[in-house]
């Protein structure tokens, strides 16, 4: 049997098979075989070519609009941003990423306009693997669909997932030392409802058999196997339903953003949780010696001062001596702090470099 054959066993069994205390255990080493057979299978494909395109990230973050062919996004992106994407009354106009840039509130928020993305995308159709690689970088993601096809939000949530993107959720809370000898030791600060022997049995199927592991949430099992193979990334999704002025009427999905990109209709309610959405603080650099910048350098939230140092120079952070910090970040005002430190919204900062 090929690898593919046996991924399609697999899913079939693990459809099958009900899910109770007493199977799963078996459902466990079950997920946790696909997900490595997944891993196999994308890495032949990846040594059989296709080439990669790839955004070059510029700004303060960027957000990606992901959506089937013709849902509008090319329109989306040019009346956001002022690009020049073509726009096409037929699929498949957009063949390349493209990206534009939006100024709102002292953020530079890059937008990138992908081709369309749609069902069996993550197994390589239509270009989706490159596409799907494309949408990793992004801070942000805005699935788009159109009034008459907002079933395909499901869809493509679900494509997204399985090219190893988890929309709205946090990484796991889970921490993985491996060891040499000792067996497999495991520890929780929560109550799990998953069965030890589960866990032992997932983490062996990845060949460990040795070491700590630390949970510190009540972990599924789909969620300790992203935890083990660590190459999933985690972004925050906003979803817009285009188009609203050929049906008014449309009943939108809940939390979802009606909007006509065409005739403009909306689309201040869109940047502004956009804006929301990307979390940023503004941090206040104060020069040695000198006054409080007025421009506010603009970060996500959870930066670094490391992070401030990276943007004002590639040197920079080599050559850091220390900060000193005013604000809420901080317990008193001007206290000294080094590059690890986290800062806050509205936080004044001063470095000293050597
Ligand atoms: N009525 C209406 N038409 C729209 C709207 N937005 C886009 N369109 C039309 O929908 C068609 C597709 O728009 P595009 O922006 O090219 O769609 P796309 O999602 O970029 O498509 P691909 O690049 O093929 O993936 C074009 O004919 C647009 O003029 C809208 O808000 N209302
Ligand atoms: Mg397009």
């Amino acid at each position: 049997m090929d690898i593919l054959q046996e991924i399609k066993r697999l899913e079939e069994e693990i459809r099958k098979t009900p899910y109770n205390k007493a199977t799963e255990h078996h459902i466990g080493r079950l997920k946790a075989k696909l997900a490595r057979l997944k891993g196999e299978a994308e890495k032949q494909r990846k040594k059989t070519g296709g080439e990669q395109f790839a955004i070059k990230k510029e700004g303060d973050a960027t957000v990606v609009l992901v959506g089937y062919p013709s849902v509008g996004k090319s329109t989306i992106l040019n009346a956001l941003t002022g690009a020049k994407s073509e726009v096409g009354d037929y699929d498949f106009t957009t063949l390349k990423p493209v990206p534009g840039m939006l100024e709102y509130k002292g953020a530079r928020i890059q937008i990138v306009d992908v081709p369309g993305l749609m069902e069996g995308a993550s197994k390589g159709r239509g270009r989706g693997r490159e596409i799907l690689a494309a949408i990793r970088n992004a801070d942000l993601i805005v699935i788009v669909v159109d009034v008459f096809t907002l079933h395909n939000v499901d869809v493509l949530k679900r494509e997204l997932y399985e090219g190893g993107i988890r929309l709205d959720e946090r990484p796991p809370e889970v921490i993985i030392k491996k060891r040499a000898t000792g067996g497999l030791n495991v520890k929780s600060t929560v109550p799990l409802s998953l069965d030890e022997e589960t866990i032992k049995g997932i983490l062996r199927e990845y060949k460990i058999h040795n070491g700590d592991v630390l949970i510190r949430e009540d972990i599924t099992i789909d969620r300790l196997i992203d935890a083990i193979l660590g190459n999933r990334v985690y972004i925050p999704s906003i979803t817009v339903v285009n188009k609203i002025d050929l049906y008014p009427d449309v009943e939108i999905p809940d939390k979802a953003i009606p909007i006509s990109a065409e005739k403009g209709t909306n689309l201040d309610v869109l940047v502004e949780e956009i804006y929301r959405k990307l979390d940023f603080i503004r941090v206040f650099l104060k020069p040695p010696g000198g006054k409080v910048e007025e421009e506010p350098m603009i970060l996500r939230r959870g930066a670094r001062v490391e992070d401030v140092c990276r943007k004002l120079h590639r040197d920079m952070v080599e050559n850091f001596k220390y900060a000193k910090v005013w604000g809420k970040s901080v317990k008193f005002d001007g206290q000294r702090v080094g590059i690890d430190h986290q800062l806050e919204d509205g936080d004044v900062l001063t470095i000293y470099a050597k």
